[in-house]
């Protein structure tokens, strides 16, 4: 079923489940051409959250500042293809949420542990600013930030479970975001974290 929870955002609660398991070999392989990074930010520090690539391009972060990629800056390679359990997934999302079909030319992966987080940001290294964001949750829950248009706007506390999937468009689409913490207990497949596939069209 879909919920709406905002002008521009809607929830669709356990949709990706019954592809638990392929996606879950199909990140197993990614990892294994696009290892797991730390990426460092501009301060200095590096991400609590790990992350991988696929697709046209990947979005990295070094002493420069964010940006979106062709290659992956460890291999100097071309990012992994997107996989096909990816593409299914995608377009059952696009049949329930109405708001497909989805060209995303990248999948971030983040890779959270017990300690990660993400701190409240917005998304806006995508060149069209109009596209829809898809993100899907894998493994344990976590507790999700949600803002408005403006950093000191209220915050919301959202709990994201296993195979939950979100898609955000127009007014929600640049609303501040972080992820606070993991919560409940270990996942069969994740153990101890938590995978979000993240789908943009960034070029
Ligand atoms: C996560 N990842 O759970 C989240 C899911 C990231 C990131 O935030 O940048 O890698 S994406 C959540 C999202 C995307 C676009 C807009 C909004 C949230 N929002 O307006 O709240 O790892
Ligand atoms: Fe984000």
């Amino acid at each position: 079923h879909v919920l709406t929870l905002d002008t521009g955002l809607i929830a669709l609660p356990g949709l990706a489940l019954p592809y638990a398991a392929d996606l879950a070999q199909a990140v197993q392989e990614l990892v294994h051409s696009a290892p797991w990074r730390h990426m460092q930010v501009p301060s200095g520090h590096r991400m609590s959250a790990a992350q991988s690539s696929c697709g046209d391009l990947g979005w990295i972060s070094d002493e420069h500042g964010y940006r979106y990629s062709p290659t992956d800056p460890q291999s100097g390679l071309a990012w992994p293809a997107m996989p096909v359990v990816f593409k299914d997934l995608l377009a059952r999302i696009a049949q329930e949420s109405g708001q497909g079909p989805f060209q995303p030319d990248t999948c971030l992966i983040n890779y959270y542990d017990e300690q990660a987080h993400m701190s409240l940001h917005q998304d806006r290294n995508e060149r069209d600013l109009q596209h829809p964001i898809v993100s899907v949750s894998l493994g344990r829950e976590a507790l999700f930030l949600w803002g408005g248009a403006k950093r000191s706007d209220p915050v919301r506390t959202l709990r994201l479970r296993d195979g939950d999937v979100l898609v955000w468009w127009g007014p929600s689409r640049m609303n501040f975001h972080g992820v606070r913490r993991l919560e409940g207990p270990a996942h069969p497949l994740w153990g101890s974290g938590r995978v979000n596939l993240t789908f943009r069209k960034a070029g």
